[in-house]
């Protein structure tokens, strides 16, 4: 097993919680990297996901190799479609879309990824990913062409997420959708870490401290945040 996933592994038997910020290649131009970074690293974050639904663009390699520069903390790939891997981050969440029947989100584009893959170093770390509803229709619902779980289902959100598990999912994400209205539940994070035994990421609408210290004391231990940093890039520090 490789150190990125050995890391969230210790991390969540020393029960230390993780914090990620998503930076969308859509919305960041390479001159305010700089900025970025040195917001980031004033902030107690401990991973950088660089991903998003739509983005088709050709600076990301320059992106990552200039995020490199400036932060030692682990870049993790969060594509959105195969055309956004890169071999200059350090791993890759290579994600199924359990909460859909899309077969493109379940198998296709993996499969269209296995040869880009094979050309780099990236470490890649299964991950079982559920979109859960939460207000009104987000970018995931939309370029996937799928529906979300009911928000009001816990059980049966975690029994996805177990199912994942044994599949063979070394990560669950659970998604309200970037900039969703309503985050998951807390029942919800709570029921599925309490059936789950790998680790837990949370994201999708958390827009406060106390948002992400709830996540956590519910049982996520990754917790990830976007919007609200994109908002306000003084949003650790207030
Ligand atoms: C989206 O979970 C992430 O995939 C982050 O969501 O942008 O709402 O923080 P936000």
């Amino acid at each position: 097993m490789g150190n990125l996933y050995n890391h969230i592994l210790d991390a969540k038997s020393g029960n230390q919680k993780l914090l990620a910020i998503l930076l969308d290649p859509d919305k960041l131009d390479l001159h305010s990297i700089d900025t970025v970074i040195s917001k980031i690293k004033g902030a107690p974050v401990t991973h950088i996901l660089v991903g998003g639904s739509s983005f088709e663009g050709n600076h990301l390699d320059a992106m990552l190799t200039l995020i490199k520069e400036k932060t030692a903390l682990p870049v993790v790939l969060f594509p959105g479609n195969p055309s956004q891997i890169s071999a200059k981050a350090d791993g890759i969440l290579f994600l199924q879309l359990l909460s859909g029947r899309n077969p493109d989100y379940l198998i296709g584009h993996q499969i269209a990824a296995v040869p880009i893959l094979e050309q780099t170093q990236l470490e890649i770390i299964s991950t079982g990913y559920i979109l859960i509803e939460s207000g009104s229709e987000t970018a995931v619902e939309r370029v996937t062409q799928t529906t979300p779980l009911d928000r009001n289902n816990a059980d049966y959100v975690a029994q996805t997420a177990k199912a994942g598990e044994l599949i063979g999912n070394k990560l669950i994400y659970l998604e309200a959708g970037s900039g969703a209205q309503k985050a998951v539940p807390l029942e919800m994070i709570a029921a599925v870490a309490e059936r789950i035994s790998v680790p837990l990421i949370v994201g999708g609408g958390i827009r406060s401290k106390a948002g992400i210290e709830a996540a956590f004391a519910h049982g996520a231990d990754m917790v990830v945040i976007g919007t609200a940093f994109e908002n306000d890039s003084d949003f650790f520090s207030k």
